[in-house]
């Protein structure tokens, strides 16, 4: 029965387009903020022109049970607040027509909808840490618990690599066509991560599974953007206002979206181009510019912010000497280590960038984003360093990012508080933290962990660096180690 929801007032909420008309051709595991707000939010834009009837079946795997389970007593429909720094904008989607938790459905029904012949795409959006890799290298993290499960009893997967090998294996021996592997989330060459890991895995069982894999499935790479901050109960009262009514499952975001996709689909997609969505050749290049000049600057901000007690990223860039040191960080640090098409305006994007960061109404926790840091580090400060040591240019606002970061997982700030550190490794980096005595010490220990910094963690002059920051923040503090920064 469906919940009385104010969505399902048709007087007020009519349907743009009748649920019936969409078909379940897509899986999309990982139904968190980002993807309500982004992939399923454009495809339904796509919907209501009348140009897509790809009705999208969401899959959770973890937590989110009562998430799933408002979504299918709303008749599987939810609003999207677009929060701009002048005014509001609210939209309801529609373009769901199915969702399974792993908890509440189990494992065999997963299987069976990833299997089933109408599959034609499957999407991701389920963290860093969710595909279970080494940060630092990419490769099947093989004790990573969930992925050794995998390995073991490979037919009653938990992990969504394994839950997606296992799909496919079962479409293969039932002769239907493989579907596009597409991962929306911020790890570089998210696509060949992917295609690396599902390959490995699909070895362990069979060459033959892993041949057909290479022959039928694509896996392009994407570049995903949207700021889409965890929704908390001051977003969800906004909507409810706005609404008329509560809406658990709505979600609160900036106006801005940026979708770029590497255009290699195995079995047709939705024309996302036509809700601006942008099919390019090669996406790594614009991967790459948003992974180290807005994730690597949202990351500093975070890192250091929070330690010079700011809540949220427009109050961190609000401090001048935060804003100035950010864009300092990515256009002498980050945009350097770039190699972008002809005409690309870096120096626009940075501006951009601030612009959007000062959004006073988004509330963006600067806590939210130094959340499993041990997994985001490689891509968006550890690659322009290694770049950037070559060249022989100095990276402060790099080191002192990294530096931050050593600061935060020891989980006491600056004011001898406790800080709730939400990280994969947040323990085995507060163990290594704690069993430094001095400075040089510890950081010298944390840039041991070779599944965060790998060979760069040997370098010297990288060690130097990282070292002169970490002391620098010990003795006069965030706030004046960034205003030292300044140029
Ligand atoms: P969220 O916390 O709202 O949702 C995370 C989703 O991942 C949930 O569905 C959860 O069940 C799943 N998940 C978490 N750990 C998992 C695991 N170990 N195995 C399987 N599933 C797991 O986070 P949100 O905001 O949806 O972001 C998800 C990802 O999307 C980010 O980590 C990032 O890579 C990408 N993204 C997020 C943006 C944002 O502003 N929120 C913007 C651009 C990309
Ligand atoms: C943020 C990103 O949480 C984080 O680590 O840096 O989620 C950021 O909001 C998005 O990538 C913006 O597209």
């Amino acid at each position: 029965m469906e919940k009385q929801c104010i969505l399902n007032d048709a007087d007020k909420y009519p349907q743009t387009y009748p649920k019936e008309w969409l078909e379940t051709q897509w899986v999309h595991i990982g139904f968190g903020a980002f993807h309500r707000a982004h992939q399923a939010l454009l495809t339904d834009e796509l919907a209501k022109q009348g140009k897509t009837n790809w009705g999208i079946c969401e899959v959770n795997l973890r937590s989110q049970q009562s998430l799933m389970q408002t979504l299918k007593a709303q008749g599987y429909r939810y609003s999207v607040l677009e929060k701009g720094a002048q005014g509001n904008e609210l939209k309801i989607v529609n373009i769901i027509n199915r969702a399974l938790h792993y908890k509440i459905d189990g494992c065999q029904a997963i299987v069976e909808q990833l299997a089933a012949p109408a599959i034609k795409l499957v999407t991701l959006t389920i963290t860093e840490k969710g595909y279970g890799l080494d940060p630092n290298t990419g490769d099947l993290d093989h004790n990573n618990p969930v992925i050794a499960h995998d390995i073991a009893y490979p037919d009653t997967p938990q992990s969504a690599l394994g839950l997606i090998v296992e799909g496919l294996r079962l479409r293969m021996a039932s002769g239907y066509r493989a579907f596009t592997v597409l991962s929306c989330d911020n790890i570089q060459g998210n696509g060949h991560m992917v295609q690396k890991a599902v390959l490995a895995l699909a070895q362990l069982r069979s060459s033959e599974l892993a041949q057909w894999i290479t022959e039928h499935v694509t896996f392009p790479c994407s570049m995903v953007d949207r700021i889409v901050p965890a929704a908390t109960d001051d977003t969800l009262k906004e909507i409810a206002t706005e609404l008329g009514g509560d809406d658990p499952c709505g979600i609160a975001c900036e106006p801005f979206i940026q979708w770029v996709i590497e255009d290699d689909f195995v079995a047709g997609r939705p024309d996302w181009d036509q809700v601006g969505a942008e099919f390019v050749a090669d996406v790594i290049p614009y991967e790459e510019m948003k992974l180290r000049m807005l994730n690597g600057s949202h990351s500093f901000l975070a890192y250091l912010g929070y330690l010079a007690g700011y809540d949220t990223i427009d109050a961190a860039v609000a401090d001048k000497n935060f804003a100035l040191a950010a864009k300092q960080l990515m256009l002498n640090e980050q945009a350097p280590t770039l190699a972008m098409p002809a005409g690309t305006d870096l120096e626009g994007y940075a501006e951009s960038l601030l612009e959007r960061y000062r959004n006073p109404n988004l509330k963006h926790r600067t806590w939210q984003i130094a959340m499993d840091g041990s997994q985001k580090l490689p891509q968006r400060f550890l690659k322009s360093a290694s770049i950037l040591l070559q060249k022989n240019t100095p990276f402060p606002h790099i080191a002192l990012g990294v530096a931050g970061w050593m600061r935060y997982i020891s989980a006491v700030d600056e004011q001898g508080n406790d800080i709730d550190v939400r990280d994969p490794m947040a323990s085995e980096l507060k163990k290594v933290s704690d069993s430094a005595t001095t400075s040089s010490d510890k950081v010298r220990a944390l840039l041991d962990i070779t599944s965060i910094f790998g060979d760069l963690g040997e370098n010297e002059h990288f060690a130097q660096a990282v070292q002169t920051s970490y002391e620098r923040l010990i003795a006069v503090g965030a706030q004046q180690a960034v205003a030292e920064l300044i140029v």
